[in-house]
């Protein structure tokens, strides 16, 4: 055989023991919004409360029905061979009031059945604790930005490990911190609070400290019995500079400490901190706003010992990449708080856009480059890369998805590239998403499933597209 030859055929097969999973989360695929007991979140009460916000004014009341037709879902998964599943526990399904002193049994009931239906299909469940929909009463006492948050979660983290922690053993505690934390800065996700250049720093840290928590009450009462692990799911982009100019490439490497080291330098660095650009130029900027004392806020010496390695793995998700500028001037942009920074989708260097969703580039390379940001930056970490995928909107997507099965070719071949060139360790990955969800402000307009849903069938009929297709037989055959 030629090196050529096996080393191409080396590319090609995905590392023994590497997982395939798929993902959904509780808003966006069981309904039952207000069944057997349910609290109403604070995706539920928005969306009734102001349906313009939503692209088609749609709500999840039913979504898909994963409520009431979970067996479904799974028989898909062991269909077409997925290692693990990732769901997310609803907390007002669970504790109506987000208080762990009042269960609600048929909830409980609910995430048994399903965990219980896995494990008899051999599919590992891997438990997100929070997707974004916290229990109205919770945010009526602030949400994010009320530090008693942080004990109302660790009691909800405790009260899950006690009751699933026998047969779950892969956990995430919060999903994607930093899209929660921009619900309260510009207002485009729940609860909707505008309080930029604050409120998004203020819920970030209380979700660390959160986090933090439920890890340390795994690890002193769970841990020695359960001998699952547990971590935080963390997205980012990758920042591409736009010119090699050292401006640019500074602008390009604070882009990525304000993004994913925002959340992973406090729990992954060696320092247990926020990363030293948010520091330097938060600060900065607090003093130039006027103030004494900066919006970052600080964690105290205790503080920092909970946080600093609270994980057993690193769970990443990747979508997309762009492209960034140095801002001198740190001029007014939504979203990129304090970054001076620009930054633009549309301009990023070799990305492809076939899709209609606005912010999805296709940018492969990105995701590699991502994955050996966290190598270099954390000490090469256990991965796994909890989502990745492709929507568009819905009337563009269909059974014949080549667009979306060609996203997930070149994203792994580059995820391949980043486990055998780089040295990254990526132990799995898991495709956003199973179905054609409920998808937040966007509605039911922009479709991420490898298996379409028909909303206009009562039971919801689920076809797989060709991409489940296309991860049916790269399971099988374990390569690309
Ligand atoms: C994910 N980005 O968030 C969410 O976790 C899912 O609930 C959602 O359905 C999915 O996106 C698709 O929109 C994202 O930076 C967070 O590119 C960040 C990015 C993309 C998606």
């Amino acid at each position: 055989m030629s090196e050529e030859t096996s080393s191409g055929d080396r590319r090609q097969r995905f590392p023994d023991g590497f997982l395939f999973g798929t993902g959904t989360s509780a808003h966006q695929v069981e309904g039952a919004w207000n069944t057997d007991g349910k609290g109403e979140s604070i995706w539920d009460k928005i969306v009734h409360d102001r349906p313009e916000k939503v692209a088609d004014r749609t709500n999840a009341d039913v979504a898909c029905d994963s409520y009431h037709l979970y067996k479904e879902d799974v028989k898909i998964i062991k269909e077409l061979g997925f290692d693990f599943y990732r769901f997310s526990i609803s907390w007002p399904r669970v504790l109506p009031t987000g208080e762990a002193h009042i269960v609600n049994d048929l909830g409980v009931k609910y995430y048994n059945n399903l965990i219980d239906e896995l494990l008899k299909n051999n599919i590992q469940p891997m438990v997100t604790m929070y997707h974004w929909d916290l229990p109205q009463r919770l945010q009526d006492l602030g949400g994010w930005l009320n530090p008693m948050i942080t004990d109302f979660f660790r009691e909800y983290a405790r009260l899950l490990f006690k009751l699933f922690g026998d047969r779950v053993k892969l956990w995430n505690t919060i999903n994607e911190p930093e899209m929660i934390a921009i619900g309260y800065g510009n207002a485009t996700m729940a609860p909707c609070i505008k309080l930029f250049g604050y409120g998004e720093y203020l819920a970030a840290h209380h979700m660390l400290i959160a986090h933090a928590k439920a890890y340390r009450v795994y690890d002193e009462e769970f841990r020695p019995t359960q001998q699952g692990r547990v971590t935080i799911a963390l997205n980012s982009m990758y920042h591409f500079p736009k010119t090699e100019s050292k401006e640019d490439l500074e602008a390009a490497e604070r882009a990525m400490q304000f993004q994913l080291g925002w959340f992973a330098d406090p729990i992954y660095g060696p320092n247990g901190d926020y990363p030293p650009a948010m520091r330097e130029y938060i600060d900065k900027a607090s003093k130039k706003e006027g103030r004494s004392k900066s919006v970052l806020p600080t964690f105290t010496p205790e503080e920092v010992k909970l946080i600093k390695g609270s994980f057993d793995f690193f769970a990443f998700q990747h979508y997309t990449s762009c492209q960034v500028s140095d801002d001198p001037e740190g001029k007014f942009q939504p979203w990129y708080t304090h970054k001076y920074v620009n930054i633009s989708f549309s301009d990023c260097k070799s990305g492809k856009q076939s899709s209609h969703v606005v912010w999805l580039k296709e940018v492969p390379e990105g995701f590699r480059k991502s994955l050996k940001w966290i190598k270099d930056r954390y000490g090469n970490p256990e991965v796994i890369v909890t989502e990745c995928g492709y929507g568009d909107w819905k009337e563009y997507d269909g059974l014949e998805d080549d667009n979306r099965i060609n996203y997930y070719r070149t994203y792994l071949e580059e995820m391949m590239e980043a486990i055998l060139e780089d040295g990254c360790d990526v132990r799995g990955f898991a495709a956003w998403s199973l179905l054609d969800n409920y998808e937040w402000f966007e509605g039911l307009r922009s479709t991420f499933g490898i298996v379409h849903v028909d909303y206009s069938s009562a039971e919801r009929k689920r076809t797989p597209k060709k991409s489940a297709k296309f991860f049916q037989s790269l399971i099988a055959r374990r390569t690309l």
